[in-house]
């Protein structure tokens, strides 16, 4: 049998990942309680008890101390859940629920409506943001939630969260916020973004992304229980009755794990990568545009650009990981491990491919 290599990957030349080396406090959480399940409470109370302490840090992070939620399996689970906390919430009201979101909405959104049976409406965008009016244009009395984003996956942009919450008030649905990325880096800006600015009902937000925890750690949160309630499923036979979680058994390793980071990084260790991975965007930005390559200005630290395709081929032959947004610019995630050195290696063999082959800049 062919023997397949056991190391992971080092992340030296990973640009576009929103998965990062985790926090050594966070790593060594993990090892300890790799073999704990956070699905069974009443026999995993360790890891209950932390995971009660996430939520509690999250609500810290997201502007709501006392907020509901749980560690979920990634952003994707946490999506899911959120459209589900609305079908459930609307079931007796609407035959044709559907939800509304702008069109950079995580391709998740679309996984939710397939599952659940919901219809996904997206709007177009205006300036890389959600477009309030043609948000507006989409809901009507069957809408049982409107998404915004706060750090979109392609070019990190925050829509305009309290003003998509007013348009889902005005129809009666909830509103959800997709913060996955951007939740661990909008506390130290000025967007308007979480349960403190606007009437926000529910919120996913990943320790695993830049909150620098083991994957798989996620996190659903919601204003209050009652909108986790319309989730729960009894469990007979566990010693305790009810479940919310969309997965059984759950990794005692991503609790432990956020727990871990958040304490050792809230505030202050993940203000400093803020402003780090802020400064490393706008330093890359620069670097490009002055190569000749258009640039979208990083709002948050993601940097998207638009560049020769035969320098993109190449810089990934030279082993960069690198992906493009949909409509092809080459995007650079600025995660912890993306280093202003590895910046530079990345910047010179740009200009070593420029120099090899005449590539129209
Ligand atoms: N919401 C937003 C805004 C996201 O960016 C993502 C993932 C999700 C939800 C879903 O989160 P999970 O992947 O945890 O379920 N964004 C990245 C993406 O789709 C995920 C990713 C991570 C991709 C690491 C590649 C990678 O190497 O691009």
């Amino acid at each position: 049998m062919q023997r397949v290599e056991q190391d992971p990957q080092d992340f030296g030349q990973v640009l576009s990942s929103m998965c990062t080396e985790p926090h050594p406090a966070a790593r060594d959480a993990a090892e300890r309680f790799l073999a704990t399940n956070p699905g069974d409470p009443g026999t995993y109370e360790t890891v209950a008890k932390l995971e009660r302490r996430a939520v509690d840090l999250l609500g810290e992070i997201v502007g709501l101390p006392d907020v509901a939620g749980y560690v979920a399996s990634g952003g994707t689970e946490a999506n899911i859940q959120a459209v589900r906390i609305a079908r459930n919430r609307f079931e007796t009201d609407t035959r044709n629920p559907n939800v509304v979101a702008p069109q950079h909405a995580h391709f998740s959104f679309w996984k939710a409506a397939d599952v659940l049976g919901v219809e996904l409406r997206t709007a177009p965008l205006s300036n890389y943001t959600a477009n309030l009016e043609a948000i507006k244009q989409q809901v009507d009395e069957d809408t049982i939630a409107v998404v915004g984003v706060a750090g979109s996956t392609e070019y990190g942009r925050v829509d305009d969260i309290p003003a998509l919450a007013d348009i889902a008030a005005d129809v009666g649905a909830l509103c959800h916020v997709d913060a996955a990325w951007g939740g661990f880096v909008l506390p130290f800006t000025s967007h308007d973004w979480n349960f403190a600015s606007a009437d926000v009902d529910t919120m996913t937000i990943d320790p695993h992304k830049m909150g620098q925890a083991a994957v798989p750690a996620g996190g659903l949160l919601a204003r209050g229980p009652e909108f986790l309630d319309e989730l729960a499923i009894d469990t007979p036979y566990l010693e305790s009755t009810s479940q919310v979680t969309l997965t059984g058994t759950r990794s005692g390793a991503g609790v432990a794990s956020a727990v871990a980071a958040m304490e050792t990084l809230w505030p202050d260790g993940y203000r400093e990568q803020y402003y780090e991975s802020q400064a490393n965007a706008e330093w890359l930005a620069k670097k490009l545009r002055t190569r000749g390559c258009e640039v979208v200005p990083p709002v948050l630290p993601i940097v998207a650009a638009d560049m020769p395709d035969r320098l993109i081929d190449t810089l990934r032959d030279r082993g960069w990981r690198l992906s493009r947004t949909g409509t092809d610019e080459a995007r650079v995630v600025m995660m912890p491990h993306v280093d202003r050195s590895m910046l530079r290696e990345f910047v010179s063999d740009i200009d070593d491919i420029f120099a090899e082959f005449d590539i129209g800049r």
